[in-house]
């Protein structure tokens, strides 16, 4: 899901994340990958996270409700992916070459560390859309729910779109109220359809 379809960029939460950087200075700290690649702290929508050079990349990696993240051990070094308070993940060692996939239900923010490297850290951001007063509406895990059920039961690609004014944009339009729906749709059809051609 996360690429196809992006609700106007709005994420439940920001990313949250705890960098134990160290500096020369005292007090000062700079951003940082941690562990020992001493990179920059990366932020990008994706599924897939690399651990190469006693890194986690992206640090920060986006996805969407009902995704499955897969980390990957590039390093000969052994790694271990291991969510805040031993939530989610692993304490098991993850071998080189070796893959570890872990599926994020809900939205939230999840925190990671690599057991054996101090400052090895990364964090799994699942984003939804918010209603018009900045919550998590009913209607949105309804239709969440809703997406869910039909990837078990179909083959067929599932895009979510957001609706918000589709309705007054319909109205806009004229004619009877009895095929209202009907107009909004046809407008959530051409945004969907425009979107994709731009
Ligand atoms: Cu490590």
């Amino acid at each position: 899901m996360a690429g196809s379809s992006r609700h106007r960029g709005v994420f439940l939460a920001a990313a949250l994340m705890v960098v134990a950087a160290f500096s020369l200075v005292p007090g000062v700290a700079s951003a940082s990958g941690g562990g020992g690649c001493g990179g920059p702290v990366t932020d990008e929508a994706g599924t897939r996270v690399k651990i190469e050079s006693y890194c986690f990349t992206p640090t920060i990696v986006r996805v969407e409700p009902g995704d499955a993240v897969t980390f990957a051990n590039m390093d000969a070094a052994p790694h271990t992916v291991l969510g805040a308070n031993g939530a989610w993940g692993s304490y098991d060692v993850l071998k080189r070459g070796r893959e570890a996939t872990y599926t994020f239900a809900e939205a939230g923010v999840f925190p990671y560390v690599c057991t054996y490297h101090p400052g090895m850290v990364g964090t799994v951001v699942v984003g939804i859309a918010l209603d018009q007063e900045g919550e998590v509406g009913p209607q949105a895990r309804r239709a969440l729910r809703l997406v869910e059920a039909l990837k078990l039961e179909t083959n067929l690609p599932i895009e979510t779109w957001d609706e918000s004014g589709t309705t007054a944009a319909a109205r806009a339009m004229g004619g009877t109220s009895e095929n209202l729906d009907a107009r909004a749709a046809a407008v959530i059809l051409q945004e969907f359809l425009d979107a994709r051609n731009r």
